[in-house]
């Protein structure tokens, strides 16, 4: 990082005080435990974030490092704010962008359950990220939209502060490690339970309820895993820190339904249907924790992760991942990059052709 203070608090601009150059785009934003320096060996903890050009941000597209906010916004004090995590892949057909509209239907869902109204509509979210993706170049990367109440008035009932929405977009590798897909994840049930439908809204993907998943997620790295599983308030299995969860019993996928306190998961809802045609029955019921152990496989879904089997949990040895995981991720992969026929419907384009603007920075407020 270049300075710490000033005008340039997070050291993003180069000597030429623009923002990084496509040769030094990775930043760690502080100092995090890894193994060099003993703490937490075997869990990886960084994810140094690569930056694009441009952030769409209340309407306008602007620099990376220009996209900030007040100190005193709203959602940086209460977790005002709701948010998405969608992925864009390249394709043949090109970059293509997975479930678009169902994760900005969620997005809207997740606003109106929090009183937030927002000032865009799905479709102009939408057409500004296809635009960003253009304008950044990018091909394939994670997408993540958020609408918070901003700067303007402070308190709970703070109607007259403003809801801001931004839109970035940034390429984001295998969000459980690069080995994590192929063989497998420890994991741990967390003491932690996920946060109850009595006190918050399970279904919102609400900024502050992330402090939940936050603590879950922390207790199972310091102890050497690589994700925590959830209990819900009664002590049925929900889902993981940030992705739903999947068990094979008996040759039938199980999973926890909506009144286990579950984020309704766009990728749960497209395993379900990718396992469903190919064939295998899809339960969605309460599971005991014990059932985790007993599994004959488990894996995890979710758009940062995608389909990640899980070897081990609480210690109890599941294995390799099993056949039917290794069946639905393969076929699932193929959805998610565009090379499974029956589900291209699922892929938004992002039409680049005839773009020759990259970079250009414009006030237009949508594309
Ligand atoms: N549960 C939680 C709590 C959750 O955060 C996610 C997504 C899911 C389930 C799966 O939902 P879906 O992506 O629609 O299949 N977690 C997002 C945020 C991860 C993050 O660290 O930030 C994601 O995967 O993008």
């Amino acid at each position: 990082m270049k300075n710490a203070v000033g005008r340039d608090p997070w050291g993003l601009k180069n000597a030429a005080g623009r923002g990084a150059g496509l040769e030094d785009r990775r930043w760690t934003p502080f100092s995090m435990p890894d193994s060099e320096n003993g703490v937490h060996p075997g869990v990886r903890h960084t994810f140094p974030m690569e930056q694009a050009e441009l952030i769409w941000h209340n309407g306008e597209f602007v620099p990376w490092e220009e996209a900030t906010v007040h100190v005193l916004s709203h959602g940086l004090h209460y977790g005002t704010g709701v948010f998405e995590g969608i992925r864009c892949y390249d394709t043949e057909r090109g970059p293509a962008i997975f479930r678009h509209s169902d994760h900005l239907k969620r997005l809207e869902a997740s606003a109106k359950l929090y009183y937030l109204d927002l000032p865009h509509t799905p479709e102009e979210i939408a057409g500004a990220t296809k635009e960003l993706i253009r304008r950044n170049g990018l091909r394939a990367c994670y997408i993540r939209p958020l609408a918070f109440r901003g700067y303007g008035e402070m308190g709970l009932y703070a109607q007259s502060a403003p809801i801001e929405v931004t839109v970035a977009v940034w390429p984001w590798g295998a969000y459980l490690g690069d080995e994590s897909k192929k063989h497998g994840i420890r994991a741990a049930v967390s003491s932690w339970r996920r946060i109850s439908p009595a006190g918050l809204i399970p279904h919102a993907k609400a900024s502050g309820q992330y402090l939940n998943s936050i603590l879950a997620k922390t207790e199972s790295a310091n102890a050497g895993y690589e994700e925590a599983i959830l209990l819900d308030e009664r002590g049925f299995v929900c889902e993981g820190s940030g992705e739903n969860i999947f068990l094979v019993r008996e040759g039938e996928l199980v999973t926890p339904p909506h009144t286990a306190s579950i984020l309704d998961g766009v990728s749960r809802r497209s395993v379900m249907q990718v396992a469903r045609d190919l064939g295998y029955t899809v339960v969605e019921r309460d599971v005991a924790r014990a059932e985790l152990y007993l599994a004959e496989e488990v894996f995890l879904t979710g758009t940062a992760a995608e389909l990640v089997p899980v070897r081990e949990i609480d210690d109890h040895e599941l294995g390799e991942p099993g056949e039917i995981t290794r069946r639905i991720q393969a076929k699932y992969e193929d959805a998610l990059h565009g090379r499974a026929e029956e589900y291209l419907d699922w892929l938004d384009i992002v039409e680049v052709g005839s773009s020759d603007d990259a970079g250009r920075i414009s006030t237009a407020a949508t594309a």
